[in-house]
């Protein structure tokens, strides 16, 4: 009988001057697992970054983490000495998850119960690397005859970064689910014939790795019809599409029936897109077949797609977490960004308030630290927002690989391009000489403060402060 090939597929830890829960699985490596599980493979996998893992919950002395109600919560975090390049920003460092020692028990149970053909390593964010490389070199420690495949975000923005720093055997860029298949036909001799045409073909992402899940994370679309100036979104997936109704509404079904989950965090770059075609009948059928759970948006969702129609779809069918993209108040940069309008924004939040969901509840999204912009700018868009009665949420803008920002900010500020560090958000403030740290701070106190006037103006406000970028 022909041996089932074995993979262990690993979600690193990480470094970060701030992190938290936010509904955050490792969506991609999960397809992963589950198309080589669908095509004759045994797959584990150690997610380094489970807050429920038993070995990370044994460490804090507890027997589950301490959740919010929709299940999102903070990160087990140890202070780390800050990496030269970033010595000089003035904030604490941390790594957050499962601790190296922790991880290679994990990795040493693993690979001494079944030694794998391959192990499979996903990558987060570009400034995240750090623990990407850490956990490749353990992984080659343990067993250096076996073949290491990188992946990921970091992957992907940085693959020449990748191929001569991280000590991967085969660093991959791109969606996985199709290449992967190939590429271990190629490394290991395994023989996989099945190819798949669209992404309705994937199997669900493997969440029956996870003993226990309070949320589930999930894409019902892939890419985004935009192209805005400062999003990397393009270099994962060229072309938008669209799941089928049906199989998107029988994965949320399966995960309330057989995993009993309340919380679905919708990842999708642009989930609002062809709304009539799209979310709408998915939402229409979740409410018809009483499906009840809390829809969470951590995405800016697109304003001006909110119509009437899908305001009332989102209150019925059970969002909680609504955020919206908007940016900034200036009107050039809006046009040049072809994203939303004060109009956009102000009729999506009376239309979200007029079908039971208050603005308070709302979180916009606003861009901070832009090439061009200037402190003044943003604080004039904080105000805005506060005055409509909703809150804010800072994303301080850090300039990502293959957009055209990115070329903008290497140019104006001297930035080196092959350090993934330098992208971190809380670094490349530091480098923009339009604003100081004093001005981030300062504005970041400014959204908070206001944020809490917004939240305490009515007793009853549902939704807690987790701006987690501030
Ligand atoms: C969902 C999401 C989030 C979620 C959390 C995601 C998570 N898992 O924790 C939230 C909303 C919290 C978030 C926050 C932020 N995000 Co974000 N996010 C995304 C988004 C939309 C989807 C990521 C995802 O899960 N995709 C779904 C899965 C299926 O894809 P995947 O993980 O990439 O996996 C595929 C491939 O990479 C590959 N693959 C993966 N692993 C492996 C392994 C192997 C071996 C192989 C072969 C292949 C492979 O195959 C997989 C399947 O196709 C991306 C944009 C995008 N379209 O990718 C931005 C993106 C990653 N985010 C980005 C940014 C800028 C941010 C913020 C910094 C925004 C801000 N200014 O505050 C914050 C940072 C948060 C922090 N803690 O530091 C940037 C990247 C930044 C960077 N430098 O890396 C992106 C690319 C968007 C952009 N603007 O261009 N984000
Ligand atoms: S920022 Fe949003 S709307 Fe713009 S290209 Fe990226 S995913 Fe699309």
């Amino acid at each position: 009988m022909k041996r089932r090939p074995q993979f262990l597929l690993i979600n690193p830890y990480i470094y970060d001057f701030a992190a938290y829960d936010l509904w955050s699985k490792p969506l991609g490596l999960l397809y992963i697992a589950s198309v080589l599980e669908e095509n004759g493979s045994d797959v584990k996998v150690i997610d380094a970054m489970d807050r429920w893992h038993p070995a990370v919950l044994r460490l804090q002395g507890l027997d589950r983490p301490k959740s919010r109600p929709f299940g999102d919560g903070h990160f087990f975090k140890e202070q780390v000495t800050k990496p030269s390049l970033v010595s000089s920003v003035p904030r604490k460092y941390y790594r957050y998850g499962m601790p190296p020692s922790v991880l290679e028990k994990e990795i040493r149970r693993e690979v001494e119960t079944v030694k794998p053909d391959a192990i499979l390593v996903t990558s987060g964010m570009t400034y995240w690397y750090q623990g990407v490389h850490e956990t490749i070199r353990l992984c080659k420690e343990l067993v250096p005859d076996v073949p290491v495949l990188l992946g990921g975000i970091y992957a992907t923005l940085f693959t020449d970064h990748a191929t001569r720093t991280s000590g991967a055997d085969l660093v991959i860029a791109g969606e996985g689910e199709r290449t992967i298949l190939p590429a271990l036909s190629k490394l290991t001799g395994f023989e996989y014939t099945r190819t798949y045409s669209s992404h309705d073909d994937f199997p669900k992402p493997a969440y029956h790795h996870y003993p226990t899940l309070e949320y589930a994370a999930m894409m019902t679309t892939r890419g985004c019809p935009y192209s805005c100036s400062f999003c990397a979104t393009h270099s994962f997936t060229e072309h938008f599409n669209r799941r089928r109704v049906s199989s998107v509404v029988e994965e949320i079904a399966f995960y309330r029936q057989h995993r009993d989950i309340r919380n679905i965090t919708f990842y999708d770059d642009a989930l609002f897109v062809n709304a009539d075609a799209h979310i709408k009948p998915i939402l229409r059928e979740v409410i018809a077949r009483h499906i009840k759970v809390h829809f969470h948006t951590p995405n800016g969702l697109f304003a001006r797609l909110i119509d009437e129609e899908l305001a009332d779809l989102l209150v019925a069918s059970g969002f909680k977490t609504i955020r919206l993209s908007y940016e900034t108040k200036n009107i050039e940069r809006q046009q040049q960004m072809r994203k939303v309008t004060d109009h956009d924004l102000e009729k999506a939040l009376e239309r979200l308030q007029h079908a039971g969901f208050p603005s308070r509840d709302a979180v916009v999204y606003l861009i901070m630290g832009l090439p061009g912009q200037t402190p003044f700018e943003v604080e004039e868009s904080i105000q805005y927002v506060h005055e409509l009665g909703a809150r804010v949420s800072l994303s301080s803008f850090s300039p990502i690989p293959h957009t055209e920002e990115w070329n903008k900010a290497i140019e104006l500020f001297q930035l080196p391009a092959d350090e993934p560090l330098l992208t971190n958000k809380s670094i490349y403030p530091l480098k923009h000489d339009g604003f100081t740290m004093e001005d981030f701070e300062r504005l970041k106190t400014v959204a908070t403060r206001g944020n809490r006037r917004v939240r305490d103006s009515v007793e009853s406000a549902t939704i807690s402060d987790y701006n987690v970028y501030a």
